[in-house]
C-alpha cells in the first residue's frame, strides 16, 4: 500500500488521484494535517497525519500495511521566509522520520521532492547542471538541499531506496498552490479568466523553470517505477520542461483573451526568484530513466484556460 503525506497540497492532490487510477483506490492512503476540500479525499482511504508526528505515521503504516511513502508535505519558499523555524522543522523532521522508518525496514521505498530552490545566486543561471555550486539563500532551498544530502546518506549508508526530483515551478488548475514564488504562473491564468486583469508580484522579465502538473506527475511515477539500479543520482534529479517570463506567459494568454491586462508590482518574492536558475539542464534524468516532458507553454496555456473556464461553468 502507498501512503501520501501532504495529499491535500498542490502536487499531493493530483498525485493521489493518479496513483489511485494506477494501483486502485484502496491501495493509496491519502493523508494530511487536515481534511482538504477536494472530493477526492472521500474517494478513498484518508487519515489525518501531521508529517512530523512519528507515532501516528507508524500507526497508519501498520494499520494499512504501507510499503511506499510519498512525502509531499512541506512549507514552500514564500511562506518559509515568513516562518523560517517552522519551515525547517516541518521540511526536515518529516524527512528524517521517514528515512529512519525505511532504515528500520518498516517501509521499502520513499519518494521525496526537492526543488530548483536548492540552487542559489552563484549557481549558473542557464543550463544549470545536475552538479554545480549550490548556495541557496532561502530557508526552503536550504531545507531541500540538506534533505537531498540526508537522502544520499541513508541510501549509501543503509541501502534505503529513496528517490527524488528537483521540481521546477508546477502549474495546475485543480488545486490552488500555497505559498510558492512560482505561483504567479498559476494565479495569472485564473485572474485572466475571472477578471481579465492581473497584478504580477514578479518583474516582467523574470525567467523561471516551470512545468505543467501532468508532466510532474508522469515524472514522479516514472522514477518510482524505474529499476533501483537505474537511479544513479540519490541526492535529487534536475527536472525541466519549459522556462518563461511573466511577459511571455501573458503574451500566450492574450492569444486567447486578447484584452487581458497585466500590471507589475514586485514584492519580497522577487528576491527569491532572482536567486534561482532560469533554465535547468535535466539531461541526466533523460539519460538514466528516459524522462521527457510533453507540455510546452502553448499547449499548457490551452489546457489551463480550457479547464479553468469549464470548471467555472460547472460551479
Ligand atoms: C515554490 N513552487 O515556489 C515552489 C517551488 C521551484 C518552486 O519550489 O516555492
Amino acid at each position: 500500500t502507498i501512503l501520501i503525506l501532504g495529499a491535500c497540497g498542490q502536487i499531493g492532490t493530483e498525485l493521489s488521484q493518479s496513483l489511485r487510477e494506477i494501483h486502485g483506490r484502496d491501495k493509496v492512503i491519502a493523508s494530511d494535517i487536515r481534511y482538504g476540500e477536494d472530493t477526492f479525499v472521500k474517494e478513498g482511504p484518508f487519515e489525518i497525519i501531521d508529517a512530523t508526528d512519528r507515532d501516528t505515521i507508524v500507526k497508519v503504516i501498520q494499520k494499512h500495511n504501507v510499503s511506499q511513502v510519498y512525502l509531499m508535505a512541506a512549507m514552500l519558499s514564500a511562506t518559509a521566509e515568513k516562518h523560517p523555524q517552522k519551515a525547517w522543522d516541518l521540511n526536515m523532521n518529516s524527512l528524517l522520520i521517514i528515512l529512519e522508518l525505511a532504515k528500520e525496514k518498516l517501509i521499502d521505498t520513499i519518494y521525496w521532492p526537492s526543488s530548483i530552490a536548492v540552487f542559489g545566486p552563484s549557481s549558473p543561471k542557464v543550463n544549470t547542471p545536475q552538479d554545480t555550486i549550490m548556495n541557496p539563500t532561502t530557508v526552503y532551498g536550504m531545507s531541500k538541499l540538506a534533505g537531498e544530502h540526508w537522502c544520499n546518506y541513508y541510501h549509501n549508508k543503509f541501502g534505503v531506496d529513496v528517490r527524488s526530483l528537483r521540481y521546477p515551478g508546477i502549474i495546475s488548475w485543480k488545486t490552488k498552490p500555497g505559498g510558492g514564488t512560482t505561483d504567479y504562473a498559476v494565479d495569472i491564468y485564473f485572474k485572466a479568466v475571472e477578471e481579465g486583469k492581473y497584478e504580477c508580484f514578479l518583474e516582467e522579465n523574470t525567467m523561471l523553470p516551470m512545468m505543467y502538473m501532468k508532466d510532474a506527475i508522469d515524472a514522479t511515477i516514472n522514477i518510482m517505477e524505474a529499476k533501483s539500479e537505474d537511479i544513479k543520482v540519490r541526492t535529487s534529479y534536475n527536472l525541466a520542461a519549459i522556462s518563461f517570463t511573466p511577459e511571455q506567459i501573458t503574451a500566450e494568454i492574450k492569444k486567447h483573451i486578447e484584452n487581458f491586462e497585466v500590471s507589475y508590482k514586485p514584492d519580497f518574492r522577487q528576491d527569491i526568484a532572482n536567486s534561482w536558475p532560469q533554465i535547468i539542464d535535466d539531461s541526466k534524468a533523460r539519460e538514466d530513466w528516459n524522462w521527457s516532458h510533453e507540455f510546452d507553454l502553448e499547449s499548457m496555456t490551452k489546457e489551463m484556460l480550457k479547464n479553468i473556464q469549464s470548471s467555472m461553468i460547472s460551479m
